[in-house]
């Protein structure tokens, strides 16, 4: 069986096309007419090879090869095709696409179907609708409807609202579900996101967990005043006071060290004048770490710290915890079945652990699932500028294939 690496690099590119931002990178919010666009190309050339397309009530897209019926187990492969703003053009886009090329790749060789079912799964990013792994989460069960009808995008839509028109059912949720039998184990391709295997000149990993993660959304009060008349010791200043507690979450978790990262990536400020000390201000915090004693320290810290804060600058604090997903061990099982598959293609594959979630994160509580890195050029991504080498995706796709059937395919 022929993989083409041509025809993967042509559809990244013809993915890449659907953006909001051409020119500026992967602009890709679940639901809107770029996602839609994206979805559309995957759909269309897995009907061309022969797939029946469902849309599953969360709206999570399913591509499975007709003659695979629902009640032989098949394994599951996929990733996302949302994308933060102005992303990369390979963050999730690569995990669809690699199965894809397997289905096509086998279709084209006159070979049978691999026991293969290909997912888009939707919302995985949660720069959209504010939390990740939306789509996974509600599949398999971790999300209900009222939870949906939370969850609202920068126009004010629901979750519920703006996937009522792509296939979202909130009254069939339950009802179509995760249906762990129906699955030999779920295996997602992903960049690694991460310097370590470019720099280690190795183009592939297997990972064997995922890291924790906590996301809060920190609300600081104080009072508005005038910029030149209030003295620096009678103010009650807001954004002063984040800056301080954001510095604060930054050394702290620098001094938890085992790998614990932290991020304020978004920050809002009122009412934002020149001339006018700050009464309000709301930022994210975006913590992670391996183990999940770290986060309950880091979690411990950060709450005394600013607590702390406020209190010395007599200004308001809330604190809210929008998500917390322990560290996720991936199947050793699986993990193996990648090994011995590469082996079978002459490879010794590095082990990791991910620092970026992953809808694999979600699926690891319902079937036996592992995870497939991809070196990324300089560990960039989340950036335009994020690139991976062709053949080590091609490679990553042919070690799928061994690793879900017994053939040993030859790259393009
Ligand atoms: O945030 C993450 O780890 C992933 O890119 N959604
Ligand atoms: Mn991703
Ligand atoms: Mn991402």
């Amino acid at each position: 069986m022929r993989i083409s690496s041509q025809r993967l690099a042509n559809d990244i590119a013809a993915i890449a096309k659907a953006t909001e931002t051409p020119g500026q990178g992967a602009s890709r919010p679940t639901f809107s007419d770029a996602w839609a666009r994206a979805v559309e190309y995957v759909q269309s050339a897995a009907r061309d090879c022969g797939c029946v397309v469902h849309t599953d009530a969360a709206g999570n897209i399913h591509l499975r090869p007709s003659v695979h019926e629902r009640t032989s187990p098949v394994w599951l492969s996929g990733s996302h095709l949302d994308s933060v703003p102005q992303g990369g053009d390979l963050d999730g886009v690569l995990g669809v696409l690699a199965p894809l090329e397997l289905l096509r790749a086998a279709r084209e060789s006159g070979r049978p179907a691999p026991p293969l079912e290909v997912v888009i799964f939707a919302e995985e990013e949660g720069t959209t609708f504010g939390l990740g792994m939306i789509g996974s989460r509600a599949w398999a069960g971790m999300l209900v409807p009222d939870q949906l009808a939370q969850l609202r995008n920068a126009a004010g839509e629901s979750y519920l609202e703006a996937g009522s028109r792509h296939g979202v059912r909130p009254d069939r949720l339950a009802a179509e579900r995760i249906e762990p039998d129906q699955y030999r184990g779920f295996i997602e391709l992903h960049i690694e996101q991460g310097p370590a295997l470019w720099k280690r000149d190795e183009p592939l990993a297997v990972v064997t967990a995922i890291a924790g993660r906590r996301q809060y959304q920190v609300d600081v009060t104080g009072t508005a005043n005038h910029a030149g008349t209030t003295p620096m010791g009678e103010r009650r200043d807001a954004l002063a006071a984040a800056a301080e507690m954001i510095a604060a979450v930054e050394s702290l978790t620098t001094s938890l060290a085992y790998g614990a990262v932290a991020t304020v990536g978004r920050i809002t400020c009122h009412p934002n004048a020149v001339n006018v000390i700050a009464n309000r201000v709301s930022f994210t915090i975006d913590f992670r770490a391996a183990r999940d004693d770290v986060l309950e320290r880091g979690d411990a810290a950060m709450d005394a710290q600013l607590t702390t804060i406020a209190r010395r600058r007599g200004v308001e604090l809330q604190m809210s915890k929008n998500e917390s997903l322990a560290a996720t061990p991936l199947s050793p099982t699986v993990c193996e079945q990648l090994h011995s598959a590469a082996q079978r293609l002459g490879r010794a594959l590095p082990e990791t652990v991910s620092g970026a979630l992953h809808d694999a994160a979600i699926l690891a509580a319902s079937i036996p699932t592992a995870m497939l890195f991809i070196a990324s050029r300089g560990g960039i991504s989340h950036n335009p500028a994020e690139y991976s080498r062709i053949d080590d995706i091609a490679l990553a796709a042919e070690i799928l294939y061994a690793a879900i059937s017994d053939g040993e395919p030859e790259a393009a």
